[in-house]
């Protein structure tokens, strides 16, 4: 199932939220320093030592942490792209952000999970594209793998809101 709220992510009670991270995975603004502030440092000490073993985290792929104090149990970490026109390559590396989210998900044994609207802050996505995608992804990924029960997108803004109830039809629809 396929669900629409609008609202804070780190409130939600689900196996897994995605952040909006950069490549560094130290933290930022947006929605990455909101997840960071109310997970506590448990999530950015983890998120070092992948760094360690890694070097970060490409644009487009993804990384896994637990997620200290936040009610979920899992923070999956992906690297939207910034937009930089759409001719340079961006609309796959958004989708790619969805689909290796959704990987990492399932191979960790979660069964719902929340996305924020990827790249469409600071990193300027502009929001009907961005939601395009991020909808046909995740469904192209739900008609595939039955071990996922709900896919949550969680819309923090006014107009992102209103571009995916548009598309969804309105709250909780499949
Ligand atoms: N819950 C859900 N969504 C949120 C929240 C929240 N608490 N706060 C903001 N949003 P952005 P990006 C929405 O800028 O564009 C960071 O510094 C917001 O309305 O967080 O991918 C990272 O470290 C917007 O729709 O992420 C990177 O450097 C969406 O989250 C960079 O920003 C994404 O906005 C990533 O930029």
């Amino acid at each position: 199932m396929i669900s629409l709220i609008q609202g804070d992510i780190t409130k939600q009670q689900v196996d897994a939220i995605v952040n909006a991270a950069n490549s560094s995975l130290l933290g930022g603004g947006g929605v990455d320093g909101a997840i960071h502030r109310a997970g506590g440092p448990a999530i950015l000490e983890e998120c070092r030592a992948i760094r360690a073993k890694q070097g970060g985290c490409d644009t487009g792929e993804a990384v896994i942490t637990t997620a200290g104090r936040l009610p979920a149990k899992y923070v999956i970490h992906t690297v939207g792209p910034v937009w930089n026109g759409g001719h340079n390559g961006e609309p796959n590396l958004l989708a790619n952000c969805y689909r290796n989210s959704l990987q990492l998900a399932v191979a960790n044994g979660v069964t719902t999970i929340a996305f924020p609207n990827i790249s469409t802050g600071i990193y300027r996505f502009p929001k009907p594209e961005a939601a395009d995608i991020a909808i046909t992804t995740v469904q192209q990924f739900m008609a595939n793998d039955n071990d996922l029960q709900q896919v949550i997108f969680v819309c923090f803004d006014d107009e992102n809101y209103g571009l995916y109830k548009e598309r969804l039809g309105g709250e909780r629809q499949r």
